[in-house]
């Protein structure tokens, strides 16, 4: 029974970024789990007792107790499982780490997708938008082999998982060059050491599939807002 509770189960969706970044984590912690793919449209009773406030995936459940929200959940990863650490030991380092996490998932992520699905001010504007915020993660990873430093940590997980294996995905079907290398060498070049790294292609969606539902995504958003406008 104790050994049962002790287990680790992650309840996540193919597609869902958040999920992807924490399986990231699980792996190069060396951390054996049990995968519950969730349906996020018909939600099982068990997410729905799990986690009664978002009823989102991920969802970890660890010794019994399910832990909320991917960031946090690598935050428990890492302090739990303490081999391979993920964050930076660092306060001002870890401070800085945990800003950018949530600048790409709360501000960055929702212009370079839902805004621009919705282009409402034209799709130039929308570009150049996002593309400023994603200047703020170029200058941050110059001169580094990844945002954690020599090896992968944190925030590659949390912006691989958002930009080169989901955001790239999505402008790729839009007909959008993002991030071109000659203005974004190094995020370019972070990309490219990141392919290399085998827990991150174990763990991303796989790529056609993924830009079948990226292009749902985006046309369930544009008929919404136009039938908002
Ligand atoms: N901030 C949350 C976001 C999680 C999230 O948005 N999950 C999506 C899948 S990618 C979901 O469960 N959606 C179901 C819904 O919105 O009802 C996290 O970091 O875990």
């Amino acid at each position: 029974m104790a050994e049962k509770e002790e287990r680790v189960k992650l309840l996540g969706f193919w597609a869902s970024p958040f999920t992807c970044r924490v399986e990231m984590a699980l792996k190069l912690k060396g951390v054996p789990y049990e995968y519950l793919e969730q349906d996020i449209v018909n939600k099982s009773p068990l997410l729905l007792q799990l986690n009664p406030v978002h009823k989102k995936v991920p969802v970890l459940v660890h010794k019994g107790k399910p832990i909320l929200e991917s960031n946090l959940i690598l935050e428990y990863i890492d302090q739990t499982w303490t081999n391979n650490p993920i964050f930076p030991q660092d306060p001002y380092k870890k401070a800085t780490a945990r800003f950018l996490a949530k600048f790409v998932d709360e501000q960055l992520a929702p212009v370079g997708f839902r805004s621009l699905v919705k282009a409402e001010k034209g799709i130039e504007v929308a570009i150049k938008e996002a593309q400023e915020l994603i200047m703020f993660l170029e200058k941050e990873v110059t001169g580094k082999d990844f945002f954690g430093g020599e090896k992968i940590g944190f925030l590659d997980m949390v912006i691989g998982t958002m930009i080169p294996y989901c955001g790239v995905r999505a402008w790729e079907f839009m007909g959008i060059d993002m991030i071109p290398e000659e203005k974004f060498p190094e995020l370019n070049r972070w990309i490219k050491n990141l392919n290399e790294v085998e827990i991150v292609r174990e763990c991303v969606p796989p790529r056609e599939e993924h830009i079948e539902h990226l292009k749902r995504n985006a046309k369930r958003i544009k008929s919404a807002y136009k039938r908002q406008t």
